[in-house]
């Protein structure tokens, strides 16, 4: 890699004390020693394959520990079914979602974040899912569970119904990948660098399969008057009196499905147990959790959650509403703010990108501060609307630099680096933040988040 002084213009780096950072210190020092075990075991992976490069380096002599038969190698091992549902080794306790201290008022009215850092693939584990919750969360009874389907008027649909979870989970269903991202994701970085790893810059963010049954078939089965019915308001049971507008079209793509399932097997109640909206491309607010009644109405309802919060401050002072596409966007989670290189050599850098329009097409990464920029592999399947793994490799020489990922999305759209953004948007936005991230590594290898403006 060609050596690569500092980019012109102003660096900010993230403050030192992060909101209240008891929580976050430990963050910091979990990351670390996290991924010295991971580099150690991706050595010790690398030397047994052969694959050892001469950008890696010679292991240490006399190591023992490979001659050394363990107990596990010798004993009889646990029974099956000691724990009827399976758990997480211990030493992967550190591997959580955690909330940001200091965020939020009260632990109800609160999100907490998918590590994203600790990730492969494109699954979220359902117990690592972020959580958004507006006034906490329930564990309904899915006997006593029912969805409501109505009109603004009498003429909006012709049957209204009601129905039960085990009447729905009847109906034909269909399962799909999809992300969803809370609109509020990167909110605290519309200013300056607030964060320091990318659980908080983007943890907000999480992706699983769904399972549920396309609503444009309920619509179909309540006899629903398209014509002239072409919003829907969504409301969900728990005492936030969630409400959002999906429009019609959204609904008649086919898109747009009431999930009870999540990665095979019922919704965690954290995220809307029995029933949830899933609404792909759409920001998460209008993923209506616990949800139990659709009308069908002429009219955009312009509720609480779509009329103050959830819109737009523009630099002239207006506010932009049902701006609810989550546009094409892109981390790199690996290595990411927080985390060591132990030694220079080589890295796969990899990360995550999404579009909420379709497809990702192309993530080009940049590991000289976007002077350059070189394509990076995207795992496949790339689906639609859900998030897509990519990956570079990369050989460290040691020197400080810094590592972006750039995301495009089949309708041609290039995800926006900061400073295009802010030439736009402003600064004093919450929601709809898709900027480029930017690491620094440093020459001591530790990595951190700062902005390039
Ligand atoms: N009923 C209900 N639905 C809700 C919410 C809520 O508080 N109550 N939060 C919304 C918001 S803002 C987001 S980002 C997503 C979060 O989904 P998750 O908690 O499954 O990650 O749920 C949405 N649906
Ligand atoms: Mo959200």
């Amino acid at each position: 890699m060609a050596s690569s002084p500092p980019p012109a213009g102003r660096l900010r780096k993230a403050p030192e004390n992060f909101v209240d950072a008891s929580g976050v210190r430990q963050v910091f020092a979990e990351a670390k020693s996290g991924r010295r075990d991971f580099i150690r075991q991706a050595f010790a992976g690398a030397m047994a394959a052969g694959a050892a490069s001469a950008a890696v380096a010679a292991p240490a002599d006399g190591d023992p520990a490979i001659l050394t038969l363990p107990e596990h190698s010798r004993g009889l091992g646990k029974p099956v079914a000691t724990d009827g549902y399976g758990r997480p080794s211990r030493f992967e306790a550190n591997v959580q979602r955690r909330p940001s201290p200091g965020l939020t008022q009260t632990a109800q009215s609160s999100v907490s974040f998918a590590p994203l850092q600790s990730l492969f693939g494109i699954v979220t584990p359902s117990g690592l899912h972020f959580e958004r919750h507006h006034q906490g969360w329930w564990d309904v009874d899915p006997a006593q569970h029912r969805l409501m389907l109505t009109g603004s008027d009498a003429k909006m649909l012709k049957r209204p119904m009601v129905f039960t979870m085990d009447e729905l989970m009847r109906l034909p269903s269909v399962s799909r990948f999809h992300f969803i991202e809370c609109g509020a994701n990167s909110g605290m970085e519309w200013g300056n660098v607030a964060v320091p790893t990318c659980q908080y810059t983007h943890g907000m963010l999480s992706c699983s399969e769904f399972t549920g049954v396309p609503l444009k078939l309920l619509l179909d089965m309540a006899g629903a008057d398209t014509k002239r019915g072409r919003y829907l308001l969504a409301e969900g049971a728990d005492g936030s009196s969630m409400t959002r507008t999906i429009p019609m079209e959204l609904v008649e793509s086919g898109e747009v499905f009431v999930a009870y399932g999540q990665n095979g097997e019922m919704l965690r109640p954290e995220n809307g147990y029995p029933l949830r909206l899933v609404v792909p491309g759409v920001q998460g607010v209008s993923w209506v959790k616990y949800l139990r009644r659709l009308e069908v109405g002429d009219q955009p309802y312009a509720t609480k959650d779509e009329a103050i919060h959830y819109v737009d401050l523009l630099p002239d002072g207006q506010h932009r509403q049902y701006s609810s596409t989550q546009e094409c966007k892109s981390v790199i989670t690996t290595p990411s703010g927080g985390q060591v290189l132990l030694d220079q050599g080589f890295y796969s850098i990899s990360g995550l990108a999404w579009s909420g329009r379709g497809k990702v097409q192309k993530v080009d990464v940049s590991v000289d501060g976007g002077r350059s920029w070189k394509p990076a592999r995207l795992q496949g399947p790339v689906m639609s609307k859900c998030l897509t793994r990519f990956s570079l490799d990369w050989v460290w020489d040691g020197k400080p630099t810094l590592i972006q990922s750039r995301a495009a999305d089949d309708t041609g759209y290039v995800q926006p680096s900061t400073k295009q953004l802010r030439a736009v948007r402003g600064t004093r936005s919450i929601y709809h933040n898709n900027a480029v991230q930017t690491w620094l590594v440093q020459a001591n290898g530790e990595v951190s988040n700062v902005q390039l403006s």
